[in-house]
């Protein structure tokens, strides 16, 4: 049994390959769920969904969210009115009062669906429209997200991180905002001071979490602050990453970051954008895999490969290349 640590992007295109190196059957993938946002009433858990997209065989392969092929007659319409009504496009961060009404798990992240300022196709809102309902119902988030994993056919058991409400909320010099205002609204251009997981202090890891974290753990090249930071900040992860063995793939080759706001986040945060600031905040890391091209002189073992993850080739050599690294730690 294995168990992945699953951001948006980077772990996911090693899942991709890792089939042949890690059985499906015997893998756990926890997922993000800093990222999630309600947007006009429905609840999206990007990562999550990622995950599950790709296992579904659904997943748009070029942006790495959204479903591929889908249609967009209902986020074309809503822009269309809100323009007809003179409405401002977003992000329409709702008001302080109303983020904290309503639903718990959507607390801090609660925007109006007026000229959404993500693009939802419309297959995926059935999803969101479905989870959200669920969620209405009773279910907790876990148990929802197995109920999609199934209509999704998705081979791993994919979980949300808690049951709980965790926002990353980004501080910059215009005050606080989401992540997904940050990096969708706003392009990723804001300076950024700090992050900070909302709620993550009262926010507890599930029993499937942690029954998955008795397990060895791959945390992928995530980003390690608002992929992997949301998880570590809710009470229990830490603790069970410390008790069992885990290796990171490092999504730097020394100080090039392969994709994302890696770098300008891990530099908020008092890291160095780099390989070597990847190893300080993983301090619950075992082992690492870092590409050939990375000399990074690190203090624990190191299985070095090519790390580039374009295809389900590369994904199965980064795959082998952590497997050999839980030999050397477990
Ligand atoms: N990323 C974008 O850059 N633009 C979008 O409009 C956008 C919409 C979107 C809708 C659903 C979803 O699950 C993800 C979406 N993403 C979009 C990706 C998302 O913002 C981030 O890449 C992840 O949260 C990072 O893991």
């Amino acid at each position: 049994m294995v168990t992945f640590l699953s951001g948006g992007t980077g772990t996911p295109k090693l899942l991709r390959g890792a089939d042949a190196v890690f059985p499906p059957a015997e893998t756990t993938v926890v997922c993000n769920t800093g990222d999630d946002v309600e947007l006009g009433g429905h609840l999206i858990c990007p990562d999550v969904d990622t995950v599950l997209f790709l296992g579904g065989d659904e997943l748009d392969l070029d942006t790495w969210w959204g479903i591929a092929d889908d249609s967009t007659v209902t986020d074309d319409e809503l822009h269309r009115l809100a323009a007809a009504a003179g409405l401002d496009d977003g992000p329409r961060y709702l008001p302080d009062e109303r983020q904290t009404a309503g639903r718990e798990i959507a607390r801090w992240r609660r925007f109006s669906g007026v000229a959404e300022f993500m693009l939802i196709g419309d297959r995926d809102r059935a999803v969101h429209v479905t989870r959200t309902s669920l969620l209405d119902e009773g279910r907790s988030l876990t148990a929802v997200t197995r109920t999609l994993a199934d209509a999704f056919e998705t081979p791993w058991d994919v979980l949300p991180m808690s049951d709980d409400p965790v926002a990353s909320i980004v501080h910059t010099p215009a005050g606080p905002m989401h992540f997904q205002e940050f990096w969708v609204g706003r392009e990723g251009e804001p300076t950024v001071e700090s992050v900070e997981f909302r709620g993550g202090a009262d926010a507890t890891a599930t029993d499937a979490v942690l029954t998955a974290l008795d397990e060895p753990v791959v945390v992928g090249p995530s980003n390690p602050i608002t992929s992997i930071g949301p998880m570590v900040s809710v009470d229990g992860i830490a603790d069970a990453l410390r008790e069992t063995p885990v290796v990171a793939v490092s999504p730097f080759v020394e100080d090039r970051v392969f994709s994302g706001p890696a770098a300008k986040l891990l530099a908020a945060e008092g890291y160095e954008p780099s390989t070597a600031g990847v190893a300080e905040a993983y301090d619950f890391a075992d082992a690492f895999v870092l590409d050939g091209e990375d000399g990074t002189d690190l203090d624990r073992p190191v299985v070095r490969t090519d790390t580039r993850l374009d295809t389900e080739v590369d994904a199965r050599r980064v795959a082998e290349a952590c497997q050999e690294a839980l030999e050397v730690v477990a």
